[in-house]
């Protein structure tokens, strides 16, 4: 298991990221902490200078595991079952950009909120379009990987659970594609959150950590010591990526007490 820290670009609208703002401070801080890569939550790649992210990277040794997408529907509306046939275009175009610098950096390209929410519809129509995007964006691309991560009710009603993300993916039925569990939606939605793990089993690719209360590992009553020993005994080789409020005393110290009870936790487990 490797750590990785969420950082975003300046024109972030979404409050649980370290760093929100300056990439290239919170790239080279996530360094100095001691974090072994980033995740980038980015609204408009065409914004950003990845030329200049690339060298950074390649300087600081420091890799890029996963693109956020959550921004464009938060920021700009955008969304992959946008019931608008225009708007859900224009989104599926964002999101391929996402997935071209994806590609780049061998990283994840999320699916979390860009999907959208259901507005009303059924969820078996809006599954149906996210599955008509979902193809278009894999025959579009060559080979970068997609997890869809589930998210608690509050933030949309179309995929909540680990086993309804695991429907869609055997639908699409892509290697290309898998899971990104996040611990604080897990906490909210799961009946039992390592078995859920369980049963995502191998397509589990990606990993998000945030205390039950959003603030860093260890700052919450959530219990990370089963899960980590339920992701030790799948075999979980991935990174596990903090994506915590600026909680406690600001992000800096949130994503360093992050650190240290990640890093506490693995040892612990051997
Ligand atoms: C994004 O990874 C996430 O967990 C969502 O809560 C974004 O709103
Ligand atoms: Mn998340």
């Amino acid at each position: 298991m490797k750590l990785s820290l969420v950082i975003s670009t300046s024109d972030a609208a979404f409050d649980a990221l370290a760093f929100k703002g300056d990439l290239k401070k919170g790239m080279e801080l996530a360094k100095k902490i001691g974090y072994q890569a980033v995740e980038i939550a980015v609204r408009d790649p065409s914004v950003v200078d990845w030329g200049e992210v690339a060298r950074l990277s390649k300087d600081l040794e420091l890799p890029i595991c996963a693109i956020g997408t959550g921004q464009a529907f938060l920021a700009d509306g955008l969304s992959l079952t946008h019931p608008d046939d225009k708007v859900r275009k224009k989104s599926i175009e964002r999101v391929k950009k996402h997935a071209e610098v994806a590609e780049l950096f061998e990283a994840f390209v999320i699916i979390g909120l860009v999907r959208g929410k259901r507005d009303g519809r059924s969820y078996r129509e809006v599954e149906k379009i996210f599955l008509e995007s979902m193809d278009s964006l894999l025959k579009n691309t060559q080979k970068v990987r997609f997890v869809i991560e589930p998210l608690n009710r509050y933030e949309t009603d179309f995929i909540n659970t680990v086993e309804e993300a695991l429907r869609v993916i055997e639908k699409i039925n892509s290697d290309r594609v898998g899971i990104l569990a996040d611990t604080f939606h897990m906490n909210i939605e799961e009946v039992n959150v390592s078995e859920s793990l369980k049963v995502a089993g191998k397509k589990l690719y990606h990993f998000h950590v945030a205390d039950s209360n959003r603030w860093a590992p260890g700052c919450g009553h959530f219990d990370f010591l089963s899960t980590f020993r339920t992701l030790k005994e799948l075999g979980y080789d991935g990174y596990v990526s903090v994506e915590c409020l600026p909680l406690p005393e600001g992000m800096e110290r949130a994503a360093k007490i992050a650190l240290r009870v990640l890093k506490e936790l693995i040892v612990n487990l051997r």
